[in-house]
This record gives structure tokens, C-alpha cells and sequence, in this order.
């Protein structure tokens, strides 16, 4: 059962976050990329490149396509078990203001630490950081420090509670995000999210965000970086593409890990200023984007609020989106 998932699997998860759009554009677009690639895990999402699993799976791609959306209609990060995977932190509670040595396990159906990974994006598990108001945010890579067990430099900026996504597919297994509970005690003071933002600034630059996101569909959106007013052209590719976008509910912190539209070296994507994404969220509300992209070197975050209304069959309902902005939870 997990063999022929390996190339579904994870095509399913995508599903959830592209849509069909993702779906559409790797059918056109990926056997043409893939002779182009260079970076291991480019392939990761593209459904194409999976040379091995498509011998064995290719019916059950073209399956699995027509089936996620009913199952997978739970978002990623909302449990630290999923499908007999398990994220187990050694700890839970992390001193604040300090640099620590975290680690942590995913432990698989049979209870035994995880240690085959498939690569996607050219890690084996992404890490994702953030405070439960979404106020502060980190993507970091933890190595593997034997025996399933991964460790990263953690340091958690003042007291409050966190919570960490491990983002990964095991061998032969499905993509997943698990999500668990941090916590650095001592008093602390929870920022509201902040209210609708469709420019941030970082280090310099500015990203300004241009689309609508529109519950259950794939929604088109476009962040342009530009650098003390001039459009940035040259993006640097930072995990195999020129932008990394993670949106995630507020409230519940569902996570959604959304990637662009085209890939450096497709012969069509140019490093910048725009990097489009077609992110799909699962329901009405509000969201925090964050962007990570690469120039002169660096990794630097954008940070958005969008809220995301209209649904389909109800769109009388967008007439209040600007003045939304203001919810101040
Ligand atoms: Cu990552």
C-alpha cells in the first residue's frame, strides 16, 4: 500500500494546497522540466519527475488526483499524529532568549523513530516555527542526528506559547505536517493578528501582494519584491525555487505550505520581481502569509495578513471584505 503512494502521496498533499491549478501545471509543464533541473528535490514537486513511483503507481496517480479532495480536507499542522506517524519533541518546554539544541522524532506506525525520508524541496523535513499569534515566524532545517532523532538550533524569542510544524514525506509514505505545542515560560503579552496587509517591509525591501485569496479554489497570488523602489530581478533559488510561501489560519493555525508557479531553470520563470503562488485555503478567514525569498545571499521573510472571503456559491457575502481589515483578535 505505501509503494505505489510514494509519487500519489505526496501529489495528494499538494492537492490540498494547489488545487487543480498545481495539477494542470505540472501535466504541461513538468516533462519539461525536469531535463533542466539540477537540484535533487526540485523533482519533489513535480508529479512528473518521480521516475520510480511512476512505474509503479501511474494508475493510482491519476486516481489519486481525482480523490484528495474529500480526503484531505483536514488541513496540515493541526495534529501531532497522523496516519500512525507521530511528532515527539524530547522537549516541550524551551528556555526563552537562548539558543538551544532541539530535538525531536517522528515515529512511524510501528513506533519506531522515522529515519527514511523522501527529499522534497531539497530537505527531508522543513521546519516551521511560529508563535500561536502568528506574530513571529521561522523556517529552519534540523539535521539528522542518528537514529530518527533531528536536531536544530532553537531559539525561542520570549516567553509565550509556539508551535512547531515538521513538514515531510517518510519513504513510500505520504507528505504530512504534523504540528506540536512549545512553550518558554514567563510573562508575556499576545499580540492581536495584525490587521489586513497587503505590502511588508523587510531589510530594505518591499513586498507588495496583489491577488484575492478565495476559500476552495486555487487562488492566484502574486508578490512582487522590490529593493529601495527599484524591482528586484534577480532573485536568488532558495530550495529549488525563487520563493517559499506558508500561510496559515488564524485560530487554528492550519498550515499550508504553498510554492510558486514555476521553477528556476523551466526557461520560463524569471528570478523576480514576481514570484506567483496559487495557494488554496480551505475556508473563510483570516490568514498570515509568509514569504521567504533569496536575494544577495540572504533569506529574508515577508509577512502578510489576507483575509480570505467569498466562497463559491456565496459571494454576496465579499461586500464587507475591505472593511474586515479591522477584526482585532
Ligand atoms: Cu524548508
Amino acid at each position: 500500500m505505501n509503494t505505489p503512494a510514494k509519487l500519489g502521496a505526496y501529489a495528494a498533499g499538494l492537492a490540498v494546497i494547489f488545487g487543480a491549478t498545481f495539477g494542470v501545471g505540472t501535466a504541461v509543464g513538468g516533462t519539461g522540466d525536469r531535463p533542466v533541473t539540477n537540484e535533487h528535490a526540485a523533482p519533489g514537486h513535480s508529479g512528473a519527475a518521480h521516475p520510480g513511483g511512476a512505474a509503479e503507481g501511474g494508475s493510482d496517480h491519476s486516481a489519486g488526483q481525482a480523490t484528495p479532495a474529500g480526503s484531505a480536507s483536514i488541513p496540515g499542522g493541526l495534529q501531532v499524529s497522523q496516519n500512525g506517524y507521530t511528532l515527539t519533541p524530547v522537549t516541550t518546554e524551551v528556555e526563552p532568549d537562548k539558543s538551544v539544541d532541539f530535538r525531536f522524532t517522528v515515529t512511524g506506525p510501528d513506533g519506531e523513530p522515522v529515519t527514511a525520508y523522501q527529499v522534497q524541496h531539497d530537505k527531508k523535513l522543513h521546519f516551521i516555527l511560529v508563535s500561536r499569534d502568528l506574530s513571529h515566524f521561522q523556517h529552519l532545517h534540523p539535521v539528522e542526528a542518528g537514529g530518527g532523532v533531528w536536531s536544530v538550533p532553537l531559539t525561542l524569542p520570549g516567553a509565550g506559547a509556539y508551535r512547531m510544524f515538521a513538514d515531510f514525506a517518510p519513504e513510500g509514505g505520504d507528505g504530512m505536517t504534523l504540528g506540536a505545542d512549545l512553550y518558554a515560560s514567563g510573562d508575556y503579552a499576545p499580540k492581536g493578528l495584525p490587521g489586513e496587509s497587503r505590502t511588508a517591509t523587510v531589510d530594505g525591501y518591499t513586498v507588495t501582494l496583489d491577488g484575492d485569496l478565495v476559500p476552495g479554489q486555487a487562488s492566484r497570488l502574486t508578490l512582487k519584491v522590490a529593493k529601495d523602489g527599484a524591482p528586484v530581478t534577480d532573485l536568488q533559488p532558495y530550495l529549488g525555487a525563487y520563493g517559499h510561501l506558508v500561510a496559515l489560519r488564524g485560530g487554528d493555525l492550519a498550515y499550508l505550505h504553498v510554492h510558486p508557479d514555476g521553477e528556476p531553470g523551466d526557461g520560463a520563470t524569471r528570478p523576480g520581481p514576481e514570484i506567483v503562488f496559487y495557494a488554496e485555503v480551505p475556508s473563510r478567514g483570516d490568514y498570515r502569509l509568509f514569504l521567504d525569498f533569496q536575494h544577495g545571499g540572504k533569506v529574508r521573510t515577508a509577512d502578510f495578513t489576507v483575509h480570505a472571503d467569498g466562497a463559491p456559491a456565496t459571494a454576496g457575502q465579499a461586500g464587507g471584505h475591505g472593511g474586515h481589515g479591522g477584526h482585532a483578535h
